[in-house]
């Protein structure tokens, strides 16, 4: 698509698609947040007279301002209207997004500005002090599907080409990512090209226990150029973000969407500049927007996001060549190096009739030194079929199966700043961490059971799923049934069965049709309320648990703009709360400032277990509600001890735990 016009045609076309797809893991609520974290490259370019291209602080966000498909001036006052946020929101025309600026970073402030926030009074995230500001947001016109996206540019300090990242610059991206998960249902990084498979990869592994959608996304020719890949890359990086929940760090380009880890930047003059040789993408963008939904990773533990920061640098790539000397190996192996990826031809294969480098590398293995096989070529895996790669295995070389290198390199740095040993490093490398390689498909046995009085049973025999006689133990060949090969009427019904299964609390039914289904299970009913809302608003909790545990997600919001948490408050869960809060359950936005407002009704109704639920759930004790007050003013004007006395309990709670952070 290099066409001077075909910018505009898939522009439109994206909006076309989402309306197809809106049976899969979507944002249902009307708007969605996301913020983008713009590091430099090419996207945001000027072409100076004397220097060639160089990114132009504060260009980006003017031309997007003024661009109508990225920026639609009279949305907001639509849909603040529609929303009813008009009220509330009056004095802060033009829309602006909260967001966290990390006050000291490990660099010496090479990062986003924040002299207007100097002085102004900062918290803690996860140990690292921020301030927050609000920072003009721009909002897109409304997809086919009537969502519209609202998003706010972070621009880092100084614009960086990518070719001159380094890891620290990994480490200031997932802070940001990482205090400001909270306020934003997606993040887009636009990124320089020629090192993104390097930074998604390390991301991947960095942001832990990710549940939201990350996408990084750059061009190959500047947003300014009349002709460029910009627009169509950033314009389908943001509907990505802006409709699915896809929890992984994907890449974006030329119509792609990419498992970030997978990725590698194979052509340096082409629009399609990257290519994912071992995985088919996750997303393709044509008419339609197609998401390989069994391919994309869902969490399947019950813990909250977070990101590791510290990633160890003393790891190095070699590649082999015909003739290369002993020095050489011996060189690239020597302390402080501790991880080595080392690229060898075909299946893995290196010379077996060199001992000199040989000896070298079991040399290195025995001091403690991880060394991973990696192939040159493209596309296949690493493998023991031939004498050449057994070798490699005997002087302690951990096969990398089909990682990329930029992967396989990523890992160890991140691996190595756990400060794990070199046994459970080596153990690691081979395991699939994000999907970032491919592991033997492990056949699976299932034993059928009755559930749901028999509808579950005799719909999965009528897809064939089940042979109809029962029980009965089977081979089946994948964990699931492929997207393709799914019918209409099994995209249709099998959802409505788990949120009916769901509703019921019927773990057994479940459990059978997630046996051949579990790619379906974030799809939400009429309401975009998934199996999660469901069992959430039915006080089930071991539903809720199991739901957790196969993939379901935690962020995803229904028509109402409402999470699974809300739900589970609504109805009082105490095991629900705790359950999804330990899966990273917050509240969005404008969840917060409606659970003000039901502090404030708590208070004034006596509804103290309600209250409790909700301020221990991350509502706002200190948002005013009414005329600039509090909840803890209407307690003490009513005289409502009980409340009075936990908030103040809380307080200092809250300030305790600060310090100890
Ligand atoms: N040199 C640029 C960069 O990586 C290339 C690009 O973005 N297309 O920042």
């Amino acid at each position: 698509s290099t066409e001077d016009n075909s910018t505009v045609f898939v522009s439109d076309a994206v909006n076309a698609v989402v309306a197809a797809d809106v049976a899969d893991d979507m944002i249902t609520a009307d708007i969605s947040r996301v913020l983008i974290l713009y590091t430099g490259g090419t996207i945001g370019m000027k072409n100076t007279p004397e220097h060639g291209y160089l990114p132009v602080p504060g260009y980006l966000s003017q031309t997007l301002a003024s661009m109508t498909r990225f920026h639609d001036p009279t949305g907001f006052a639509e849909h603040a209207q529609e929303t009813g946020i008009a009220d509330r929101e009056a004095n802060k025309f033009p829309l602006t997004n909260a967001v966290n600026i990390p006050l000291r970073l490990a660099d010496n402030g090479r990062h986003a500005k924040v002299n207007n926030a100097r002085g102004a009074p900062h918290t803690v995230i996860n140990g690292t002090p921020v301030v927050r500001v609000r920072k003009p947001a721009l909002i897109t016109p409304p997809s086919l599907y009537g969502k519209r996206i609202r998003y706010s540019i972070l621009e880092y300090d100084p614009l960086l080409d990518s070719s001159n990242m380094t890891m620290t610059d990994w480490v200031k991206i997932a802070t940001d990512i990482e205090v400001n998960y909270m306020l934003f249902d997606a993040f887009i990084v636009l990124h320089g090209t020629d090192t993104m498979s390097f930074s998604a990869s390390a991301l991947s592994f960095m942001l832990e226990e990710l549940g939201k959608t990350v996408i990084l996304s750059g061009s190959q020719v500047p947003l300014a150029e009349v002709r460029n890949d910009a627009v169509d890359n950033l314009l389908g990086a943001l509907t990505i973000a802006g409709h699915f929940v896809i929890p992984e760090v994907g890449l974006f380009f030329n119509n792609k969407l990419y498992r970030g880890n997978r990725s590698m930047k194979v052509d340096a003059v082409d629009f399609n500049a990257f290519d994912s040789p071992n995985l088919r993408p996750l997303v393709s963008v044509g008419i339609n927007i197609d998401v390989s939904w069994p391919d994309v990773l869902r969490p399947t533990a019950i813990a909250k996001f977070r990101a590791h920061k510290i990633m160890d640098s003393s790891v190095a790539t070699l590649r082999l060549f015909p003739g290369i000397t002993e020095a050489t190996v011996r060189a690239f192996l020597s302390p402080p190096i501790k991880g080595v990826v080392i690229e060898t031809y075909g299946s893995g294969n290196a010379p077996n009739n060199r001992p000199d480098i040989l000896a070298a590398l079991k040399e290195a293995s025995d001091r403690g030194v991880v060394i991973v096989n990696c192939t040159q070529c493209k596309r296949g895996l690493v493998t023991d079929l031939y004498a050449t790669g057994k070798a490699l295995l005997k002087v302690g070389v951990v096969p990398g199966a089909d990682m990329t290198p930029e992967c396989a390199l990523t890992k160890l740095s991140y691996l190595l700043g756990k400060k794990h040993a070199p046994a459970e490093c080596r153990n690691l490398v081979r395991r699939s961490l994000r999907g970032e390689l491919t592991t033997p498909s492990r056949r699976q046995r299932f034993t059928y059971q009755q559930g749901m009085q028999g509808l579950i049973s005799s719909v999965m025999s009528l897809f064939g799923r089940v042979p109809a006689a029962t029980p009965l133990t089977g081979d089946i060949p994948k964990d699931h049934v492929a997207e393709e090969n799914l019918g209409g009427m099994e995209r249709a019904l099998i959802p409505m069965l788990m949120c009916q299964a769901a509703r019921m609390g019927d773990i057994e039914g479940l459990q059978v049709i997630t046996a051949d289904y579990r790619p379906l299970i974030n799809i939400g009913d009429y309401d975009g309320r998934t199996p999660l809302h469901i069992a959430s608003s039915e006080n089930q909790t071991a539903t809720v648990e199991f739901l957790l545990l196969q993939g379901a997600n935690v962020h995803l919001r229904d028509r109402f703009g409402h999470s699974p948490l809300w739900d589970a408050i609504r109805c009082r869960s105490e095991g629900n709360i705790a359950l999804l809060r330990q899966a990273g359950a917050h509240f969005s936005e404008e969840e917060l400032d409606e659970a003000a407002i039901r502090l404030w009704s708590a208070v004034s109704n006596n509804d103290f277990k309600l209250f409790k639920l909700l301020t221990e759930s991350g509502a706002d004790l200190n948002k005013p509600v009414y005329d600039g007050k509090t909840p803890l003013h209407l307690a003490a004007k009513e005289h409502k001890t009980e409340f009075v006395q936990f908030i103040v309990d809380y307080a200092i709670q809250v300030a305790n735990e600060q310090k100890r952070t």
